[in-house]
């Protein structure tokens, strides 16, 4: 009997679980870790941050579900691995033993690589997050306080130095903005700046994709936004915030102050501390490696998808950024993965399947959308396509609903959304992709 144990059931962690117990006969075990009893839709936390999502719309408690489908669920934070043990201390001060571990614990949020910033720092007026569930809510609040006042501050959202993730920095400017309008409140807003570290408005970490510059620079510059971009933010104290602009090469070409009444800033991400400290596991920023079949080169037995893995940036910038993982990114992972495990505990080779890593992404903008496609995320790609329009806004909410569906049923893709999915010629593992597009 193999036990298999998930560590974080997030966006990559719970549909890991579920595929894992679909593909294990029922003599093997199957155990999720989890630091939270709930799982949260990370994709909706932008719209708690505006109040058009309420907590309870888009959280779960996980146990009924996983208890359904034999799946173990415990819900305490792993505090430390010992992968010559093959064992996870947890924060009750039990430990778990498995034979293979899945690490999905997503991102650390590194507020500390910027002094003074993030939802915790201790100013009255800090830099909000959208990134959980609970700082949405943080933000949400800040942003209402910001609106009770008569002559309010500048409102700032962007992205720090070193981050990756910029869509969700562009679907929160958007759908406040948006927001305003619908409050009959964006005339009070004097000064709205959208401060980045990508070196172009619409880079997203990923050096552009399709039109999105053009697009994403025209519906920042209609809605009278102040765009700063190749933007080093170096410290942020109450109500104000520390940038230096560099030029393309990377010089210093500027250092300014920014006053802010309300903002939201996409922090850098790193690893989850229980993660970063197993030694030789991980990159200097606490990221997982992995090979091209999701395993750990160091630890045999140890597998990992989502936002914890280390992966390069797709190009070099003047103020670093990384490159985004997206959902369906982190599901094809997930995918390889489980397979690569199942002929493993069969007694083959641990490399039966690899994640075709392809980046397909829908972003709301209040009442219309954006949805990018790269195939593969790293240039030269064969689809590299960016649109807009209503009806993105809509197939996000209704994308919503469907996965917050699928992960309360314990379903991880149905076969008509691989045949949807298909039919755009897009797949989640290479061995389902054209031989002409396997390399
Ligand atoms: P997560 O979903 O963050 O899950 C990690 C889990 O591990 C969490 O439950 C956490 O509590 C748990 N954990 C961490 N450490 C421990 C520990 N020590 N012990 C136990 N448990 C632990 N991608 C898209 O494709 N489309 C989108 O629209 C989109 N929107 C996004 C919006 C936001 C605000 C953000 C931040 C990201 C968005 N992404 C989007 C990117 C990506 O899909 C998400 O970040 C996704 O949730 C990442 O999945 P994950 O499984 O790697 O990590
Ligand atoms: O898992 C996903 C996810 O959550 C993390 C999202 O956030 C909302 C996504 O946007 C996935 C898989 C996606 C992508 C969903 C795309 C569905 C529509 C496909 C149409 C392709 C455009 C032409």
């Amino acid at each position: 009997m193999a036990h298999v144990v998930i560590l974080g059931a997030g966006t990559g962690g719970m549909p890991a679980a579920y595929e894992m117990r679909d593909l294990l006969g029922p003599k093997h075990e199957v155990t999720l870790i989890s630091e939270n009893p709930y799982f949260q839709f990370v994709p909706s936390n932008p719209w708690v941050g505006v109040g058009w999502r309420q907590r309870e719309q888009i959280v779960f408690d996980i146990e009924p579900h996983t208890s359904r489908k034999r799946i173990n669920f415990i819900a305490q934070r792993a505090d430390r691995i010992d992968p010559e043990r093959n064992s996870i201390d947890l924060a009750n001060g039990s430990s778990v033993h498995y034979d293979y571990l899945i690490i999905t614990t997503g991102p650390a949020l590194a507020f500390d690589a910027v002094p003074g910033s993030g939802p915790h720092a201790g100013h009255q007026k800090s830099t909000h997050s959208i990134c959980t569930v609970d700082h949405a809510e943080k933000a949400f609040a800040a942003y209402m306080n910001l609106l009770d006042s008569n002559n309010p501050d500048p409102i700032i959202i962007g992205a720090m130095p070193g981050a990756s993730c910029f869509g969700p920095a562009y679907e929160y400017a958007m759908i406040v903005l948006s927001d305003l309008e619908k409050r009959g409140a964006r005339s009070k807003i004097k000064e709205f700046h959208f401060i980045t570290s990508e070196p172009y408005v619409g880079h997203l970490g990923l050096g552009g994709v399709g039109d999105s510059q053009e697009i994403l620079t025209r519906g920042l510059g209609e809605m009278g936004v102040q765009v700063h971009t190749n933007m080093n933010t170096t410290k942020v104290d109450d109500g104000k915030m520390f940038c230096e602009h560099l030029n393309e090469k990377g010089e210093k070409i500027g250092v300014g102050t920014h006053d802010f009444g309300f903002s939201m800033m996409l922090p850098s991400f790193k690893g989850v501390d229980a993660v970063a400290k197993v030694p030789e596991l991980c990159n200097p920023k606490g990221f997982v490696i992995v090979d091209e079949h999701q395993r750990s080169p160091k630890y045999p037995n140890i597998y990992s998808a989502g936002v914890c893995i280390a992966i390069p940036p797709v190009e070099q910038t003047p103020v670093p950024t990384g490159a985004p993982k997206t959902g369906y990114m982190i599901e094809s992972m997930v995918t390889a993965l489980v397979h690569n495990i199942q002929a493993e505990i069969q007694g083959k080779a641990p490399t039966a399947e690899m994640g075709t890593w392809n980046a397909i992404c829908l972003a709301d903008m209040g009442t219309s959308g954006a949805a990018f496609v790269a195939l593969p995320q790293f240039k030269p790609r064969r689809v590299d396509w960016f649109g807009e329009g209503p009806w993105v806004h809509w197939s996000k909410i209704a994308f919503e609903k469907y996965f917050l569906a699928k992960m309360k049923a314990g379903v991880s893709e149905p076969f008509y959304e691989k045949l949807v999915f298909q039919m755009l010629g897009i797949s989640r593992l290479k061995s389902d992709e054209p031989a002409h597009l396997r390399k």
